[in-house]
């Protein structure tokens, strides 16, 4: 690892078309997570302790939220030159077109890689919650000689379809690779999984260059569908097992491998669920591998009363009393009124959930303000004309409008709280 030069790509332009109605103003990785996170802070976070620190973030659909999350959160050193996050918005370098697919993303941005001379290139997405010690696939690579490297790990058969679907043999050599197949092809270990890419890439430099080239001739853009399948032809790719080939010890805290791919609605709300309990399945609280977010400095929780039960509260939240409040989350700066009851929610920053409300099951997005007494999450018929309920149950209450200070009580005022 040391001896190689490395830069990252962070694909963080996808939609998150499934993800809607929280990705109607923002990108995918852009979304909020947990109680303090956005979602692209768990790449990056995973990239800058791993000690790849050169990383170039490729945006592209409503990126506005997402630029300034980073501005604001990610400057790693003004000092230290070779190190940052840079948003890199699509510029029509190769002609009138935004980023066509991942692939052309890059290669809108080869002269990046020619500026850098890396010997590695680390091509990956934003769209995923886990930790990961990008380390250790490095070294993979390094030890199997590979020409490109994917992470990859088991999924259920079930949801394989979504996926690129990988066979390798026992040392990890890829023999097939089929991006989003109808039928996928089962492993030979266990017939009820499939052995999916992550979509994160370790490439050799020199390799990754001269296929998007080719690609570009070829008028092809996208890694999965084009540049994998054709580099297997010629060249050396590998899967780095990312469930069995991650050493623990390195995370010491972590008591098992998690990845989430945050698809839909329901993969985003049961996520929620994983980072709640007293054995968390996925622990934010891990001072080895820390998840890095914003410098936000408003003041710590304040609880005036009520009951809180297996729950994540941010700073500046409030909380009233009377209010009952299980197996929830509550961003920053919300406000839970007397005699609320939340179960299975997720409030966003700057909501506010006013007196006596009851809430089930119910991601309510930033800005909002719930009216007192209101009922969500009860009647899904009901729920449905006003808002999306997802297959799995889950009632969202799109971003809301309200630029208000959510602490005034007359619910008027200027913007709200603190800056990150
Ligand atoms: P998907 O996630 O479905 O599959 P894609 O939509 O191309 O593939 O997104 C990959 C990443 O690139 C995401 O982080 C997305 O935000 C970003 N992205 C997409 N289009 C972009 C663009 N034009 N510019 C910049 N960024 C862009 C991929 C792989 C599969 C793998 C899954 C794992 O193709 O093989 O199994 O990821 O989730």
């Amino acid at each position: 690892m040391h001896n190689d030069r490395i830069i990252a790509f962070v694909m963080a332009g996808g939609q998150g078309a499934r993800l809607q109605p929280l990705t109607t103003g923002r990108s995918k990785p852009s979304v909020p997570f947990g109680a303090r996170y956005r979602i692209v802070d768990f790449v990056l976070s995973n990239l800058v302790n791993s000690q790849i620190s050169t990383i170039y973030l490729l945006v592209q659909y409503k990126s506005q939220a997402l630029i300034e999350h980073v501005r604001k959160a990610w400057t790693i050193s003004p000092l230290l030159q070779s190190q940052f996050v840079t948003v890199v918005p699509p510029q029509m370098m190769t002609g009138e077109h935004w980023f066509q697919g991942t692939a052309d993303a890059i290669t809108q941005n080869i002269n990046l890689i020619e500026e850098h001379r890396p010997n590695l290139v680390a091509v990956f997405g934003a769209d995923h919650i886990y930790r990961m010690d990008i380390r250790q696939m490095v070294e993979f690579h390094q030890q199997r000689k590979a020409d490109v490297t994917i992470a990859a790990l088991p999924v259920p058969l079930r949801d394989a379809q979504g996926f690129g679907v990988i066979a390798a043999d026992s040392d990890g050599r890829i023999q097939a690779f089929e991006e989003k197949p109808d039928h996928p092809t089962p492993m030979p270990t266990d017939p009820s999984q499939a052995f999916a890419s992550m979509g994160n890439y370790i490439f050799n430099a020199d390799v990754l260059v001269k296929a998007l080239k080719e690609a570009q001739e070829a008028g092809e853009t996208d890694f999965g569908q084009h540049v994998l399948p054709r580099l297997l032809r010629t060249h050396r790719l590998f899967a780095y097992d990312f469930a069995t080939n991650e050493v623990p010890g390195i995370l010491p805290y972590e008591n098992r491998v998690y990845w989430r791919d945050l698809g839909t609605i329901d993969a985003y709300f049961e996520a929620h669920q994983d980072v709640l309990g007293h054995e968390p399945v996925f622990d934010m609280f891990n001072p080895d591998w820390p998840i890095f977010s914003s410098s936000y400095q408003g003041p710590v929780a304040r609880i005036l009363g009520g009951e809180i039960r297996n729950s994540l509260l941010a700073a500046a939240t409030m909380i009233h009393e009377g209010a009952k409040i299980t197996n929830s989350i509550i961003r920053r700066e919300a406000v839970i009124e007397e005699d609320v009851v939340l179960e299975d929610c997720v409030i966003m920053d700057y909501a506010r959930v006013c007196r006596g409300a009851r809430l089930r099951k119910v991601i309510v997005d930033r800005h909002n303000i719930i009216a007192a007494g209101d009922e969500i999450g009860f009647d899904p018929l009901k729920d449905r004309q006003r808002f999306h309920v997802s297959e799995g149950g889950v009632t969202v209450i799109p971003m809301g409008r309200v630029n208000y200070f959510a602490r005034d009580n007359r619910g008027t005022g200027g913007r709200g709280g603190y800056s990150e």
